[in-house]
């Protein structure tokens, strides 16, 4: 069950020795991505109202073929972290429910600081397995 969650380090003692970032140039944040493997395109979607800084929030993702075609019943794993800082997430969001369409709702989001996120998918599903990885900034104004 939880093979694709990597375990986080420790956030106190990360939290000593990280300060503030510069965000790598280029970085990509689009919302929408095709899978590495190419079997799945993959819809990120975040909560309606502001990401606030350790609080706790519900994100979708939309799956379907590269034809387009809605996938239903996959499996997704959760993961991600902050690359600049070599941490993971502070929670372990799960997806909690299916809804219509090839969307799922992954619950237990949670950005402990502000800066580069990543959210990684692990995707099983009738196209087979595949990753995704998605690129958030929780901007400064997110509050610490
Ligand atoms: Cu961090």
């Amino acid at each position: 069950m939880n093979r694709f969650i990597t375990s986080t380090i420790s956030s106190f003692a990360l939290a000593a020795a990280t300060a503030c970032s510069a965000l790598p140039p280029n970085l990509d944040t689009s919302l929408t991505h095709t899978s590495v493997g190419k079997k799945y395109v993959v819809t990120l979607q975040p909560p309606a109202g502001p990401v606030v800084v350790n609080q706790m929030h519900a994100w979708q993702v939309k799956l379907a073929s590269p034809a387009g075609t809605p996938i239903t019943h996959a499996q997704i794993k959760v993961d991600g972290g902050m690359p600049q800082h070599g941490h993971g997430l502070p929670t372990r969001p799960q997806v909690t429910r299916e809804l219509p369409n090839g969307t799922y709702l992954i619950e237990g989001m949670k950005f402990s600081m502000t800066g580069w996120w990543e959210i990684k998918l692990a995707i099983d599903g009738s196209e087979g397995a595949d990753k995704v990885t998605f690129n958030t900034v929780v901007p400064e104004s997110a509050g610490r």
